[in-house]
């Protein structure tokens, strides 16, 4: 496939309410969109990284400024997908920058083929179970009303963002009120390994899994605290690569993974993971990262995966934005539909996107 261009474009969306986690309050989000233009097909992309590198060391302008000056100039005249972690790799790190382009192209190459990024990737399912991630609140009974209203609109799982002071007595009233759901919690590394014993006082509530109690580069404490409690230990942060999931499932790091393809480096890189993931016969579930109804479509494709045997981080669109990008996802009997179309299955609607926009430069591949 030969690109004549690409678009780097920057929206700002708001946030239905602040997304509280451990580590930053979201009340809006600015989104970079790749756009790359082939002689006859199109293709979008969506980068996760979000304004502050408070998540991972990427951040939104950096992802910007990555992707202009060194991904870019690295893309192979007659472009693939499946070309660019080759043509990427010397570019150290940058995964959310990467997964970005991989996407944009993915997309316009499935475009091309009429093929579905969900048949690409090897999915097996029309529609998906999807959980919610819950944010951390202000008060117990102001949780109490949100999940209570997630479970009403047909959420098959909740996950509680937990730091310390937000754990124990939060998970308990959820548990209390709601009885048998399907309940998680992520800490998005808010926690040490001295907190082992603070953290085993959760063990009585029967959650699915702690996602990423540690840092990120912490594998033995991680293999550690799974050794010593039940519950199991699922990683998200700390899952960079193929590599990384695999040495994390040979220690003993984690028995469950969180996958999100921006995290690393691309859908190609997340298709690997789930496939190391089911040969050791863990479970993965499709993480989130507040996406568009762009990066959702992709998402969806990849928690119809016979290895995504957990509900993901998959969402509708009213979760999380008053009016989405692209047709809005919804939850209907608790299930979400997986696109079928060529590529992503979804288009930005223009107009609202143009109204979104803050910024947006065009880059010639031919001059
Ligand atoms: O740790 O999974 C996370 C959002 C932003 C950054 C990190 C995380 C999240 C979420 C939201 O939990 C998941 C979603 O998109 O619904
Ligand atoms: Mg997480």
């Amino acid at each position: 496939m030969k690109l004549s261009g690409v678009e780097l474009r920057r929206i700002r969306l708001p946030l239905v309410s602040p997304f509280r986690t451990s580590f930053a309050t979201e009340t809006e989000r600015e989104i970079l969109l790749v756009r790359v233009v082939g002689t006859e097909t199109e293709g979008w992309g969506e980068c996760v990284a979000i304004t502050e590198p408070l998540y991972s060391p990427e951040y939104v302008d950096g992802a910007e400024q990555v992707i202009r000056d060194f991904l870019l100039p690295r893309l192979p005249a007659d472009v693939t997908a499946g070309a660019l972690g080759p043509a990427f790799a010397p570019v150290k790190g940058h995964e959310m920058a990467k997964a970005a382009v991989e996407m944009a192209v993915l997309d316009a190459e499935l475009r091309a083929a009429g093929m579905s990024y969900a048949t690409y990737l090897g999915g097996t399912v029309a529609r998906v179970p999807a959980g919610v991630s819950v944010g951390i609140m202000d008060s117990i009974p102001e949780l109490l009303d949100h999940v209570d209203r997630y479970l009403a609109e047909g959420y098959a799982r909740i996950k509680l963002k937990i730091q310390p002071g937000w754990d124990v007595e939060p998970v308990r009233a959820v548990r209390e009120r709601f009885g048998d759901i399907l309940l998680q919690v992520d800490a998005n590394t808010a926690y040490t390994r001295a907190d082992a014993r603070h953290l085993a006082e959760l063990e009585p509530f029967g959650l699915l899994l702690i996602e990423q109690p540690l840092p990120e580069d912490d594998l033995l404490g991680h293999a550690k605290l799974a050794s010593l409690l039940t519950t199991p230990i699922c990683l998200d942060e700390s899952i960079v690569s193929a590599r990384a999931a695999a040495d994390a499932l040979a220690l003993g790091a984690c028995s469950i993974v969180n996958v999100k393809a921006g995290r690393v480096g691309g859908y190609l890189e997340a298709r690997r993971i789930h496939d190391v993931s089911a040969a050791h016969g863990v479970p993965v579930w499709c993480g989130g990262m507040l996406e568009t109804g762009l990066g959702r479509a992709a998402n969806l494709a990849f928690a119809a995966l016979p290895g995504c045997t957990l509900p993901g981080d998959v969402s509708a669109s009213e979760r999380y934005y008053t009016r989405d990008i692209t047709e809005p996802f919804r939850l209907v009997d608790g299930l979400m539909t997986v696109p079928s179309g060529p590529g992503l299955g979804v288009e930005p609607i223009m107009d609202y996107l143009d109204e979104l926009t803050e910024s947006k430069r065009f880059i010639r591949l031919d001059a």
